[in-house]
């Protein structure tokens, strides 16, 4: 008799089920246990895992055929298992193998044996199979979710925007470049021309969660060709505080959100983090350099904060002020790109970090076409080339601000994660395009 796949219950319904009730359950045979007399089944599904028993010789015999992994459809009696662990178990009276899997996995997902993330990383779709990267995945997809009621509740529109384009907006070093019938196409940095085009036509409050692409040269822990951004937009702007007031009310309120919607993809994870108070430090760039000579780096106005100084001075910002969430302000002009709007030597672009790594950069924009101008020429670009980018400023543009985050990087950051990629389904850098 054929099972039927619509009665199908999930492995955590079945511990919700009382004991001697018949139950339907599918999913991947991940440990197969024939022990003679009796054998055992430990299913797993999406909600976790459940033990199936028998000890039917009929059953027995089947079960000895099962290889790991393998798709199966049960039914069975719910019965409160006799393991230390406690819970129900179903004592099996019948099973179906929907997808019988070859015996010798390439990889171990068991948890039992660690294997190398790049290894790992090959065998992707394998790898995924683990609940620990379920958990993760889970919680990105939260993350998206959250952010989006977030900022539809405050009444911003979410825009996608092209990701083939034809010039660059964060630096040439990083573009991608193609053929595009015959004509040069390079894939998107970052929405950051779009997003503000969409304030020239007056939508007032835009934002985007989508693919950027970025030809880094190394490799690095945060550093991906691919990665997913975060970008938002505002109109009306008097400063940048504007925009770090709605970034930190985003952060905390995320926060939140993840430790009420995720609580049990956390514990499994066992990540925990301090929602942190708001308002987060203002810390200026200069303070930043006083706070890191305390220390003995010596950097002056207009130099880099580099990777390890930039941790420095989150170990330092952390004894200081008590928070690993914090805003550093008021960068050289020099370091910032041409669209941010300065005041002299110092821009009103910042940054957004956490424990010491940044997670987001944004700024006021410069909302004058003329300026926009000079500043496009004195980065050492031409204006001819930004041309497209101009247009809108010339017929109305409001003052405007906003910034740009990272979606794997925040979860990296959050979830403690060692590399960016294990935050990532299927991670592009320099050297990896496939699965
Ligand atoms: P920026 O280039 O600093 O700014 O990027 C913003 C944020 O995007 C993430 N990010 C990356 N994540 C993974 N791999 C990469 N290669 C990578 N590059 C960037 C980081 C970074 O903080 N248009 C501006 C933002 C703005 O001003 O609105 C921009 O793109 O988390």
């Amino acid at each position: 008799m054929a099972l039927d796949l619509h009665k199908r219950v999930y492995s955590s319904e079945v511990q919700a089920s009382k004991p001697g009730s018949l139950v339907v359950v599918a999913g991947w045979a991940a440990d197969v246990k024939s022990l003679g007399k009796i054998a055992f089944i430990k299913l797993r599904d999406r909600t976790g895992y459940l033990q199936l028993v028998s000890t039917d010789a009929k059953l027995i015999e089947k079960i000895s055929k099962l290889t790991n992994e393998s798709v199966i459809l049960a039914t069975g009696k719910v019965q409160a298992s006799k393991q230390k662990s406690g819970g129900n178990e179903i004592e099996l009276k019948e099973f179906e193998v929907l997808n019988l899997s070859e015996p010798k996995m390439p990889i171990d997902i068991s948890g039992k044996i660690q294997t190398d993330l790049s290894k790992r990383l090959d065998y992707r779709v394998l790898d995924l199979k683990s609940p620990r990267n379920l958990a993760i995945f889970k919680i990105r997809s939260q993350a998206n979710a959250s952010t989006r009621d977030f900022l539809l509740a405050k009444g911003f529109i979410e825009m996608q925007t092209p990701k083939l384009v034809a010039a660059g907006t964060e630096g040439g070093a990083t573009l991608f470049q193609a053929d595009y019938y015959g004509r040069k196409v390079f894939l998107s940095q970052s929405q950051q021309l779009y997003k503000q085009y969409l304030l020239a036509a007056g939508f007032d409050r835009v934002f985007e969660i989508g693919p950027s692409f970025r030809a880094e040269k190394s490799h690095t822990m945060r550093h991906l060709t691919e990665f997913t951004h975060f970008d938002f937009e505002m109109a009306f702007i008097k400063d940048e505080e504007d925009i770090l007031n709605v970034l930190e009310e985003w952060f905390v309120y995320l926060l939140k959100d993840l430790n009420k919607k995720c609580s049990e993809q956390l514990k499994l994870l066992g990540a925990t983090f301090e929602v942190p108070k708001q308002p987060f430090p203002r810390i200026t760039y200069e303070e930043c350099l006083k706070l890191l000579s305390t220390v003995g780096v010596k950097l002056k106005f207009g130099d880099d904060i580099g990777t390890d100084e930039e941790k420095k001075v989150g170990e330092l910002i952390k004894k200081k002020y008590k928070t690993n969430a914090y805003f550093i302000t008021k960068y050289p002009y020099t370091l910032k790109p041409f669209y941010i709007k300065t005041d002299g030597k110092i821009s009103r672009g910042f940054d957004f970090e956490y424990d010491g790594e940044e997670l987001a950069s944004g700024g006021q924009r410069e909302h004058s076409a003329e300026t926009l101008t000079k500043q496009i020429k004195e980065k050492g670009l031409n204006p001819k080339d930004f041309e497209f980018y101009l247009l809108p400023f010339r017929y109305g543009m409001p003052p405007h601000g906003g910034f740009g985050l990272g979606i794997d990087r925040l979860i990296r950051y959050i979830l403690k994660l060692e590399n960016i990629r294990e935050a990532v389904l299927f991670p592009r850098d320099p050297e990896r395009l496939t699965p």
